[in-house]
């Protein structure tokens, strides 16, 4: 549990034009997190890295790879979660053999699943490795809002050891801080870390940190230490560059900026959008702004 604390990028995967896998810039990408962002930790096969539009080959592809380059440098955690509950249970299986610290795995996502579904799915996949889960609550997206309670009831299951919380409830964040004081808790919004590390998160997962960890990081350790104000000028800095990223396309944005840097970032996945020039002179301008 408390060794799982920290900043975890939620890892960018480099594509070519077609949307192929490019080996040499996802290990780019992993280095440059581990030694500029110096994180703790990688999220492998989330949101960030476009999972639900892979194959499972690729899915397996991409957490061997983001092992094999970030060996025991860092903590790694395996987003293995897919409507497909047979997928989830084999990427589970793959993740724990290759020697990810623990997995995690999105609610089960477009049919509306009822909560004993959603419990059916969490055990299913965790009580078929000797492993740890970390669930996935992204309600903007999935559409799924789990109640303390309902919270609570995964959290029985000791393998369960807690939650990345991507949602802007704050009254459920504390209630659930309070309620689950072993429980590991993420932030998942980047844009409101410090609102979160002030309610006693364990952590933070985000894409943004793939180019802004050092700032996360800060934006974290001074909360921790009770240097609120301290903290806010460094969130306003980075919801100014978080504000830049969305306005101009999040993960084409975040990608032309470590291109700028010299990472090999390369494309999005289709039907994820190419970044136009205009948006990379934008991204480039970012880079000039936020990281020189
Ligand atoms: O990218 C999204 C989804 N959310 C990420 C974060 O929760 C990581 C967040 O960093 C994540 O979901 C994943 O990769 O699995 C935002 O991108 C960031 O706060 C900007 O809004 O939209």
């Amino acid at each position: 549990g408390t060794r799982m604390k920290g900043i975890y990028s939620a890892l960018l995967v480099s594509f070519d034009k077609d949307g192929n896998i490019n080996e040499k810039g996802l290990r780019q990408i992993v280095r440059h997190n581990i030694e500029v962002n110096k994180v703790d930790g990688l999220y492998v096969g989330g949101s960030t890295g476009e999972n639900f539009m892979l194959s499972t080959d690729e899915k397996k592809r991409i957490f061997e790879i983001a092992k094999d380059e970030a060996k025991d440098e860092v903590k790694l955690i395996a987003q293995v979660g897919s409507v497909n509950l047979k997928e989830a249970v084999e990427l589970a299986k793959f993740a724990t053999d290759l020697g990810y610290d623990a997995l995690s795995a999105v609610t089960p996502f477009y049919y509306k699943f009822d909560f004993a579904e959603i419990k059916h799915y969490y055990e299913t996949i965790i009580n078929s490795v000797n492993n740890k889960m970390i669930i996935y609550s992204i309600p903007f997206l999935t559409g799924v809002n789990m109640s303390l309670d309902q919270f609570g009831e995964l959290f029985e299951n000791e393998k369960i050891i807690g939650v990345k919380f991507t949602a802007a409830d704050f009254y459920l964040l504390e209630r659930m801080r309070k309620r689950f004081p072993d429980k590991l808790i993420y932030a998942g919004f980047d844009e409101m870390m410090l609102p979160a590390a002030v309610l006693g998160v364990d952590g933070a997962i985000g894409s943004t940190f793939n180019v802004n960890g050092v700032r996360a990081r800060q934006i974290f350790e001074l909360a921790q230490e009770g240097k609120v104000s301290e903290a806010l000028e460094i969130q306003h800095v980075t919801n100014d560059l978080i504000t830049d990223i969305l306005g101009n396309g999040l993960y084409q944005t975040i990608k032309a900026i470590l291109e700028d840097q010299g990472v090999e970032a390369g494309y999005c996945r289709k039907p994820m959008k190419e970044a136009t020039p205009e948006m990379i002179v934008k991204a480039k301008e970012m880079n000039k702004k936020y990281f020189q």
